[in-house]
Order: C-alpha cells, then sequence, then structure tokens
C-alpha cells in the first residue's frame, strides 16, 4: 500500500446471489457420493447417482487457519432434493474452538437451519431471504433445502473456529429434518 493510494476492492458479492469473486476465492463441492452416512437412508443415498452436486461453498480466508481476531466470510449453495424424504443438507458441525460464533443469513431460496447444543437439544429456524441468524458458542449447526430451487446463504465466522465434524459423523444431529405430507418436520 502506497501513501494515498485509492484502491478499488479485491472482492466483490453479487448482491442477488451472494456469488464472490476476486482474489483468493476458494471453492469446494460436496457430491452425494461424499456425504456417506450424513443423511438416515443409506440405501437410498447408495442408490443415487453419485456425481449429484449436493452443495458447493464459496470462502474468502484471508487470514491462516487459527489466527486470533480474523474474520472468514462465505457463500453456500445448496441444491434442491432430498435423500429417501430427508432435504439435501450440509454435514453441520461444531466449531473445533467451541466458543466461536457465527452469524448465517439468508439469500434465496427456502430452509432451514439446524441447531443443536451439548445437551444435544436440536431446534431449528426458518430460512428465508433476508433472514438473519446468530449461531451462538457450542452449537452445531447445519442447513437443509426445503425449496424447489438452490437455497443461497452467507456465513461469517471467526479465523480462529476450526470445524469439528467428528462428534457430527459420528453422533448426529439428535433430529433429522424430514418431509411429512408435504411438510418440512423435524423428527
Ligand atoms: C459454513 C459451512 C458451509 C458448509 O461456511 O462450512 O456452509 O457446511 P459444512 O462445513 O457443515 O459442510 C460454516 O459454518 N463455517 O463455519
Ligand atoms: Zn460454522
Amino acid at each position: 500500500m502506497k501513501q494515498l493510494e485509492i484502491k478499488s476492492a479485491q472482492q466483490a458479492i453479487d448482491l442477488k446471489t451472494w456469488a464472490l469473486s476476486g482474489e483468493g476465492i476458494i471453492e469446494s463441492k460436496r457430491t452425494i457420493g461424499q456425504l456417506a452416512n450424513v443423511f438416515g437412508d443409506e440405501q437410498a443415498r447408495k442408490k443415487m447417482n453419485q456425481d449429484t452436486l449436493a452443495y458447493n461453498v464459496q470462502a474468502h480466508l484471508p487470514a491462516k487457519e487459527g489466527t486470533l481476531g480474523g474474520l472468514y466470510f462465505g457463500t453456500t449453495i445448496i441444491q434442491p432434493g432430498k435423500v429417501g424424504n430427508e432435504y439435501f443438507m450440509t454435514r453441520g458441525h461444531f466449531h473445533a474452538s467451541s466458543d466461536r460464533a457465527e452469524y448465517y443469513w439468508g439469500v434465496k431460496g427456502e430452509g432451514m437451519l439446524l441447531l443443536m447444543d451439548k445437551n444435544r437439544i436440536t431446534w431449528a429456524e426458518k430460512m428465508i431471504p433476508g433472514s438473519l441468524h446468530y449461531i451462538g458458542a457450542d452449537i452445531a449447526h447445519r442447513v437443509a433445502n426445503t425449496g424447489n430451487e438452490p437455497l443461497h446463504f452467507g456465513a461469517a465466522w471467526p479465523s480462529d473456529a476450526g470445524h469439528n465434524y467428528d462428534e457430527i459423523d459420528k453422533n448426529g444431529f439428535s433430529a433429522r429434518l424430514v418431509e411429512v405430507d408435504g411438510v418440512p418436520t423435524l423428527v
């Protein structure tokens, strides 16, 4: 940086989709084949085309993972669909530093944010365009797409939060979001 220099931003957000572009944006994808044991009906998952895209994440991670005081920013897009009667959803995780919080917000489409505390109490918040969700410390979080179009949501979290997927891989959430008579229902 030079003294008195005026620059353009190096990253941009498409305000309709919250797609990220510019320097250092990373992208990751999860297919149905990569989501073994995430859904309740493993037989139904195995019968599907394993290359089916379930969700992708774009993120700007400007600080090294673990840095105290840095911030991360991401956009997740979950495709519409179900495995058996369970909606396409993210793997879900606690943060590795358990006292680190996060914001999620709905951008496009309809979904449900599933939240579970350390006592395995699970509840959910409806995600719609403009909904803002504060995910407090020690709360596992996962999002399901309950609509017929891709669900876009934004996220911002501390760079020292980390991801603990093991707990959810092992024990899951204590409830699943399934379609019952056409209605998203926690069971
Ligand atoms: C998000 C999530 C993203 C994908 O950026 O990582 O939505 O979900 P999974 O990581 O559970 O597959 C976030 O919560 N970061 O902390
Ligand atoms: Zn998180």
